[in-house]
């Protein structure tokens, strides 16, 4: 039944080495598996097929996909994230855990000599009574977005997080005009038209665009909680400045009251943390970033040079407008670290920190 496709990831074997997933594949293993959990396999893998050039090239489909799927995924987890197969996941947001901080566990990038730059910390999160984006029908991902209408309410009477929640299925009480849509997306709140992310298409999240789609704003637009994006939810707290622990601290607050509201109960793994689509961003579901200006290392208009010396701080290198974007025209590029599993949530903002540090120095260097 699968002889094309296993012919398809055999040819791929050879011809993508960077395609985690197609190496990390065993024909003989899937032979073991039942025709039903041969589907869901093939299915989370859809999207490496469809797209050789991916790096990581499978998404989940299932909360339970990692147990399930074990002898696959920890290879692949093994692979991207350079841990042990076996590697356990630990949860932490407490900076008092990590050594080498700044007194008071302060991390003020004024310290370091730089200006206020746009700061931005979010975290994925899947609710554990639906399946993941790339195996709901349209009616789950309506029905989702409605659950989470309902859990906004909360924060919309929340002094600290008051805003509104601004929908892009048709027919939605809150839906929000293209022109609305395209201005937060250009704010940086929103996320891109997923129609248009091959990636996404292939594995089946960007399905029945743009049905159960929207985002939550507070009123001071810092707070902000995407519906049906790569996961579920991305929750996040973006705010200009210096000191990288007012998005950080802020965050974990508006997650202790978004853990607080009925009817929320998000799919966590007792080995793996918190459960994701893509692979990279299992167990923290964090990426804390800062978009800053390298116009040294972005002299030839692209962010090769910024990658080739972000890449061995430990750092990922995104173009202005996020992941497969270009830089800004003034040398503004997305600077987050790499590391998302068998890290802990205070390690990663630490880890920013510590990069930016470096990497600034590499930037006047450069100069
Ligand atoms: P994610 O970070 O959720 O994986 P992207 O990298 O695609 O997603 O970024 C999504 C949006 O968030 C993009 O518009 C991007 O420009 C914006 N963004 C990310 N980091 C920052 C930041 N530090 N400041 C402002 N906007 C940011
Ligand atoms: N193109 C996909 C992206 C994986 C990481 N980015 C995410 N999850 N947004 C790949 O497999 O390369």
């Amino acid at each position: 039944m699968y002889e094309q496709k296993l012919a398809q990831i055999a040819a791929l074997k050879a011809d993508q080495p960077q395609n985690i997933a197609i190496q990390c594949f065993d024909p003989a293993y899937f032979a073991t598996l039942g025709p039903d959990e041969q589907a869901r396999l093939m299915t989370c893998l859809n999207s490496g097929i469809e797209n050789p050039d991916s790096e990581m090239g499978c998404y989940a489909c299932q909360p339970s996909d990692y147990d399930d799927f074990r002898p696959f995924f920890a290879k692949a987890l093994a692979r991207n994230h350079r841990v042990a197969e076996d590697a356990k996941h630990t949860n932490n947001w407490d900076l008092s855990s990590v050594d080498g901080l700044p007194d008071e566990g302060v991390l003020d990038m004024a310290a370091l000599g730089l200006p206020p730059l746009s700061m931005r910390v979010r975290v994925g999160r899947n609710l554990a009574d639906f399946p993941l984006p790339g195996s709901m029908t349209r009616d789950q991902r309506v029905a989702l977005e409605t659950r989470m209408m309902a859990a906004f309410q909360v924060l919309i009477d929340h002094p600290d997080y008051g805003g509104a929640y601004h929908s892009l299925t048709p027919g939605n009480l809150n839906q929000i005009t293209q022109a609305q849509y395209q201005e937060l997306v250009d704010a940086h709140i929103m996320f891109k038209d997923m129609s248009n992310d091959s990636y996404l298409l292939a594995a089946g999240i960007a399905a029945d665009w743009p049905h159960g789609r929207g985002c939550y704003v507070s009123d001071d637009r810092s707070f902000i909680i995407w519906v049906g994006e790569e996961d579920h939810l991305r929750i996040m707290c973006m705010e200009r400045g210096t000191v990288l622990n007012r998005v950080f601290d802020r965050l974990k607050t508006a997650l202790d009251v978004v853990n607080g509201i009925d009817g929320l109960t998000f799919a966590m793994s007792d080995d793996y943390g918190v459960v994701t689509s893509c692979p990279t961003n299992l167990g923290t579901a964090m990426r804390a970033s800062v978009h800053i200006q390298l116009p040294n290392l972005t002299a030839d208009g692209t962010d090769q040079k910024a990658k080739a010396i972000a890449k061995p701080l430990g750092l990922s290198v995104r173009g202005a407008g996020g992941e497969h974007t270009p830089i800004g025209a003034d040398g503004t590029v997305d600077i987050s670290p790499s590391a998302r599993f068998c890290i802990t949530e205070a390690q990663i903002i630490a880890a920013l920190y510590k990069g930016i540090a470096l990497l600034k120095a590499e930037e006047e260097a450069a100069g």
